[in-house]
């Protein structure tokens, strides 16, 4: 049970910047060149083949204790992403004490999505600029841009222009997100490759090549269940909460990328520390995870929005559908 004074139901829609970003433009994408990063291109396609060649090892060769390692790598993986970088430091979505911040920073640092800080930077224009060109991954681009073809190419002029005047003091201020970023290469290459596939020949008996492999599908696995929030949950799904933006509802999403697929909802509300309105259920880990460092004490101030709130803004602005997709 929570504690009833950490969580805060907030009745009106808050006009702080702090924790509400208002969508400025209507989706749009001006033509543009593409500038590619080869490098990238090259290191995205040697983790698709590694990948490709890691699951047919999975299904082949390893150990089920490899397998079960690395679904649990995965997952804290997943959580400090979506915990981590997104409802708390890019939202703010609740408070967390010193000792779950180092625990979100090392399960974030698993998942190598770049450091927290550029993370929370790019997330936040999307959030302020969404789908148009001042949001890095675009959905306006189609879905192959904005799930990861934006990775292979120097950002549109308007993300690093209207980029500067994001606020991102909390971030800059925050040591161990500060952290994290000064000893990113040494952190994340061990973390995220070093000790998966180290712990697997040591303990599970598995080759260099298979624990290296199967390292490389974990890590791909879980940077498609994040891409797919900007792509799939952008482009496909119901709007119940605001019909005249892209991002969806999409309850294949949720359940891959633990509870961050009710994307119309999140778009409308982003400070709920939920994400989504159905609270705690199987598709919403995350919340599950919040839930239980509050009952521990270590996560507070939860933010999230009331019943009514949620009715009154349906009513006005939603698509007339339940969350789940079904016409009401
Ligand atoms: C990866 C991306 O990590 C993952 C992001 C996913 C986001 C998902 C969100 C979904 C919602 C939550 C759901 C979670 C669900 C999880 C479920 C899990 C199952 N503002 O970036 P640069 C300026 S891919 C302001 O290099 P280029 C700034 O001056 C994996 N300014 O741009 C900056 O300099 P500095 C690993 C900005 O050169 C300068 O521009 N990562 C902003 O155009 C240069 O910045 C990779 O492979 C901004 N937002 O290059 C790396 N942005 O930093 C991939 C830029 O010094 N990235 N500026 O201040 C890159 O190589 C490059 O960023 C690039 C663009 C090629 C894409
Ligand atoms: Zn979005
Ligand atoms: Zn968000």
């Amino acid at each position: 049970m929570l504690h009833a004074s950490t969580t805060d139901t907030i009745t009106e829609q808050p006009r702080n910047d702090e924790i509400h970003f208002e969508r400025l433009v209507a989706p749009q994408a001006a033509p543009r060149k593409y500038e590619i990063v080869k490098f990238n291109l090259l290191t995205f396609g040697y983790g698709h083949l590694a990948a490709f060649y890691g699951l047919y090892l999975a299904c082949t060769v390893a150990t089920w204790q490899t397998i079960i390692f690395h679904y649990i790598i995965y997952t804290l993986a997943a959580i400090g992403v979506t915990a981590g970088a997104h409802r708390l430091w890019t939202h703010k979505a609740y408070k967390a004490k010193m000792p779950l911040q180092i625990i979100l920073m090392v399960m974030n640092t698993f998942a190598f999505q770049n450091t927290v800080v550029d993370w929370v930077r790019d997330h936040r224009m999307h959030h302020k600029y969404s789908d148009t060109d001042a949001d890095p991954h675009n959905a306006t681009r189609g879905f192959f841009y904005s799930h990861m073809g934006w990775l292979f190419v120097r950002k549109h002029e308007e993300v690093k222009k209207r980029g500067k005047f994001i606020d991102m003091s909390d971030i800059y201020s925050n040591p161990v997100l500060m952290f994290q970023k000064k000893y990113a290469i040494p952190f994340i290459g061990t973390l995220c490759f070093l000790l998966p596939t180290v712990i697997p020949m040591y303990f599970f008996g598995e080759t260099l090549n298979t624990a290296w492999h199967i390292t490389i599908l974990r890590y791909i696995c879980n940077l498609h269940g994040t891409f797919l929030v900007n792509s799939a949950a952008h482009i496909y799904g119901n709007k119940p909460y605001d019909i005249s933006i892209k991002p969806s509802q999409n309850l294949l999403v949720s359940l891959i990328a633990y509870g961050e697929g009710f994307h119309n909802y999140h778009h409308v509300f982003p400070w709920d520390y939920k994400t989504a309105e159905l609270g705690n259920n199987a598709l919403n880990w995350t919340t599950l995870f919040i839930d239980f460092f509050a009952w521990l004490g270590w996560a507070y101030d939860l933010k999230t929005a009331s019943d009514d709130l949620i009715k009154s803004r349906s009513m006005r602005t939603g698509d007339g559908s339940s969350s789940w997709g079904i016409k009401i």
